[in-house]
């Protein structure tokens, strides 16, 4: 399907228009995909529509603040998805919804264009940025509910404001959800100081694993099922585990090999500058960002790392 990129006003229209509105986030759920999906999904109901929003995994614990104001009883009629660059990272809800996405709003300049209509702005350090300039451009107001969503979404994508993600707009949006009630100082506890016990102690037992390719400018973790199980890490208890390598002095591509419960291998990498980790995780067919990109391997962990270890190689060469 093609898709049509359209501006703030096209996509302000659009949703002014339709009504019975389900949002959909991506697999996985992070901070971005639920604020910006429940914030719109508010503001959406505060015009007068129906609208809820489904996410194909369990969202978690930390994010219930986000589910405050529930579910509405209706037959959705028009779908649209936040955060969502690829059909495949609606998971479960891919085979009833990747086809059927009439708008999406997103922020990844890898964007599959699956949805008929889209609202991308690569620039945005998280969906929620665009999701912003959206409302504004409806009119919306900001409630404290939506302003807290949104930060939520931007502080999370952005690590609190380091990552080079983050930009003057960033700033200025994140003042703006300030102004508007955003309960920015619990948000940034919950999201960012807060640990498990299962989460110190899955620490401790990767720091237990890095192995260093190139001189230690590359730092590799492996992630096991059965180190999720012992410690008894949830999804979000793994969030940012995969920033661990990159933390490390000297290390300009960090790369995390994670198990998943299928027993394929998710690779996470974050690099510094010159290194682009879309263009590497690229050569695996995966993809994301310049300085945090993903890919897959179906084969065993070490040949997983060792077809890793041999493209970085090269390039740190
Ligand atoms: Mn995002």
């Amino acid at each position: 399907m093609m898709t049509d990129q359209v501006t703030l006003n096209v996509a302000a229209r659009f949703l002014s228009e339709n009504d019975k509105y389900l949002i959909l986030t991506h697999a996985h759920p992070d901070g971005d995909t639920l604020g910006s999906a429940f914030a719109l999904c508010s503001a959406l109901r505060r015009m007068g529509k129906k609208a809820n929003v489904i996410c194909p995994d369990e969202i978690p614990k930390k994010f219930s603040y986000l589910t405050a104001e529930g579910n509405q009883d209706f037959e959705p009629s028009t779908v649209i998805s936040v955060d969502v660059a690829d059909p495949k990272l609606l998971g479960e809800l891919q085979e009833e919804y990747g086809n059927k996405v009439q708008f999406a709003i997103d922020h990844h300049g890898t964007n599959v264009g699956f949805a008929k209509m889209l609202y991308l702005d690569a620039k945005s350090a998280a969906a929620a940025e665009c999701v912003y300039r959206v409302l504004k451009e409806m009119g919306a107001e900001i409630t404290p509910f939506i302003a807290s969503s949104l930060y939520t979404g931007i502080a999370t994508d952005t690590g609190c404001f380091k990552f080079s993600n983050t930009t003057p707009d960033t700033h200025i949006i994140a003042a703006e959800l300030m102004k508007a009630g955003a309960d920015y100082d619990e948000i940034n506890r919950v999201m960012f100081e807060v640990k498990s016990r299962g989460r110190l102690e899955m620490e401790r037992r990767v720091l237990d694993c890095i192995e260093y390719v190139g001189d230690g400018q590359c730092a590799i973790v492996t992630v096991t099922q059965k180190m999720i199980k012992e410690t008894g890490c949830d999804s979000s208890d793994m969030d940012g585990i995969a920033a661990l390598p990159r933390q490390i002095e000297g290390v300009k591509i960090g790369i995390t090999v994670r198990e998943k419960v299928d027993g394929r291998w998710k690779v996470s990498m974050r690099t510094f500058e010159p290194y682009d980790a879309a263009a590497i995780c690229q050569k695996f067919g995966g993809g994301g960002h310049i300085r945090a990109a993903g890919c897959e391997f179906g084969c065993s962990a070490d040949e997983a790392k060792a077809q890793l270890k041999a493209v970085v190689l090269e390039l740190l060469r």
